[in-house]
Order: C-alpha cells, then structure tokens, then sequence
C-alpha cells in the first residue's frame, strides 16, 4: 500500500513542506481547483501540481476529484460534450502519470454534516451528523453552506436544480451513470488510469435527492454496469461506515478481492442507532470502526493501491478546514501506518 494525503493545492494552509515531515507519507492526493465542474484542465496546471509535490520528494498519482456535471447526473443533453470533457482530462491526467481518479456520483451535494464542530471533551473538535438536526435545514434557503459543497451555486439555480432532480429517482441515476461510465472507462483505460468512484455521505438520500453508491448491493450492481477494472471504487470506510446497514469489513474483503478497489479512506466514526454519527481519531478504541480490521484486510490481499487517513478532528488549536487539518490526520497516518508495520513483520 501507498500512504498518501490531500493537498488542497498552494492555496492549502497545510503545506508540502509539512506533509514531506510525515513519516512514510509517499504522496499527496490533490487536483486543479480553479477550473469549473464540466471544463478541461490545462495541461500546465496538471503539470504544475505534479512539479510542485515533486519539489518536496512528493509523488502525485491520485486525483480527488475530477467533478462530475450535475448535466451528466440528470442526463440532459449537454452532457455528451461534458462527457467528452471528462474523457480529455482523464487522458491529460494519464499522460501527467496520474493512476487513480477518486469521483462522486452524488447529486448536488458532497459531504453533508449538521455540525462542523462537535466539541469534545478533552477540547477537540470534529464533525458530525445528527439525524433530527437535518429535518431543520433547508438546503434552498442558500444559508447553508458546507465546505465539501460547490458554493458556486445561486439560490435560484439551486431551486432549479431541485426541480430537474424530481423526475430523476434512483433508476434513472444508475442509467445516468452507466451512460457516463460506457463512454468514460475505455478512456481511463487506454490512458492506464483506474476511476474509483467515491461512497455517497451519508449513504442514502437526502433531501429527497436520490443517493446511489450507498451499500453492498448497489455497489455490486455498479461495479456490473461496466465490468472492468479500471470502473472501481474509493473505498471510504467513514462514508460506508455511518450507517448502521453496512458491514464494511464483508465489503472490503469482497470488492478487495474481485480486484476492484484503488484507492482507501481510513477515517473512524462513532455510530448511533439512527445513523447519527460524529467522526473520531483513527484508533479502533476511540469510534465503531476498527481501522486494524481494515489494514489486516488490505495485508491479507496484498493490497498495493493507495490509502489516506481521511477527516480527522482539530487539535492542538489548529483552525483550517473542517476535516482536513494537518495534526489528527498526520495522527492517523501514522496509526495506519504503525498498523501496517506491525502485521507486515514475521517476528
Ligand atoms: C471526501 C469527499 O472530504 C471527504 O469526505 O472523502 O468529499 C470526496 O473527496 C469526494 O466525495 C470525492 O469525490
Ligand atoms: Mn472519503
């Protein structure tokens, strides 16, 4: 496995010179941020990102994400020239040496919580997701706002985009992707990259809005839609992990093996019997998820891929965003890591 970490680019107040200093940190996960969803990348912000990680003895082979166009997710006919887009940048990215593409499906909005700062006691602070809370926000009051969320939206395209969803249930989006994936995986693998789509979080709907990658079955009927290896997964565990429906290690262990997954989340949450949940350190102890289990899988199928600590909590007074600070994911890292040594040595 290949020990990695998210870069949000020169604008990230985690630096390269910071990420170098973790131990056994290889990588940085990261991609062009200034170029709208639907639009190819240059070649020199591609080119640029990958000299600047090199700068710091950084490898850059992951992508997270190349956006996908709410258009391709309704299946409206603008998306044969997004799509044709899309391809272009897996093939610039390809070229660039870039080996895995982490994506969503999910539509309108990525990761979605009902506090940034759950406080805890010992002064941390961490996200978290409160079932009763959610029934209180209402998305299109252009109020709420979450980092992992395209804030370029209007209040007005917003309600527009609500509307279209309407006639677009969780049939139609698995058709949606299937159109995308037909066109979209004969490129990623001529171009020697693997696409690994990203577990939807939390994985069921929301907002009425129709959530697909969500457990075993639909990932197993994803996966079929275009049966190749390169039309793979992300396998976030924090994402699969906050619902109560999920065995995530039955998962790992079964999409590992049908050489399906690229690219590991490692994040821990502490799950409620309503699915409530808040996002933990990386120790076993410290949330329901038991991150030993999960390397002990990825050491059982002699996993090569990539793995990164995902969300961590803020420490050690660090403000920054929300989940990706350096400190308690560097902690992570190195759990994994320590995790990893320590099932890899025969004495
Ligand atoms: C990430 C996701 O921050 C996170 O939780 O795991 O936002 C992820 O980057 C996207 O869903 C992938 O497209
Ligand atoms: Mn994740």
């Amino acid at each position: 496995m290949k020990m990695t970490f998210r870069w949000y680019g020169p604008s990230d107040p985690v630096l390269l010179d910071y990420i170098r200093q973790i131990p056994n940190v290889t990588g940085v996960v990261t991609a062009v941020y200034d170029v709208p969803a639907g639009e190819v990348w240059p070649r020199e912000s591609i080119a640029k990102l990958k000299t600047d990680a090199a700068a710091y003895g950084l490898e850059f082979e992951v992508v997270e994400s190349v956006p996908v166009h709410e258009d391709i997710k309704l299946g409206r006919p603008s998306r044969d020239v997004l799509i044709a887009n899309y391809c272009e940048n897996i093939r610039r990215l390809g070229e660039a040496g870039v080996r895995v593409i982490c994506y969503n499906f999910m539509p309108v909005f990525d990761w979605t919580r009902t506090t940034l700062q759950h406080v805890w006691p010992d002064g941390s602070n961490s996200l978290a997701y409160y079932k009763a809370d959610l029934s209180g926000l209402d998305p299109l009051s252009g109020e709420l706002s979450l980092p992992g969320w395209d804030s370029s939206y209007k209040k007005d395209e917003l309600r527009e985009l609500f509307d279209a969803y309407k006639s677009v249930d969780g049939e139609r989006l698995f058709e949606h992707l299937g159109y995308f994936l037909d066109r979209v995986i004969p490129v990623a693998r001529e171009s020697g990259v693997f696409m690994a789509i990203h577990p939807d979080d939390p994985p069921y709907p929301i907002f009425g809005l129709p959530r697909i990658i969500t457990d075993e079955r639909n990932i197993e009927r994803f996966l079929k839609l275009y049966d190749d290896p390169h039309n793979g997964l992300t396998f976030c565990t924090g994402s699969l992990g906050c619902s109560n429906k999920n065995d995530i290690y039955t998962m790992l262990d079964r999409f590992i093996a049908a050489g399906r997954v690229h690219f590991v989340h490692a994040r821990n949450v502490k799950l409620y019997t309503d699915d409530s949940f808040e996002e933990t350190a990386h120790f076993a102890a410290c949330g329901s998820l038991d991150l030993v289990k999960v390397m002990k899988l990825l050491k059982k199928h002699d996993y090569t891929g990539y793995v990164r600590p995902d969300h961590g909590r803020m420490i050690w007074d660090e403000t920054g965003k929300p989940g990706y600070g350096l400190y308690d994911r560097a902690l992570g890292a190195m759990y994994l890591g320590g995790i990893w040594d320590g099932i890899s040595t025969n004495n």
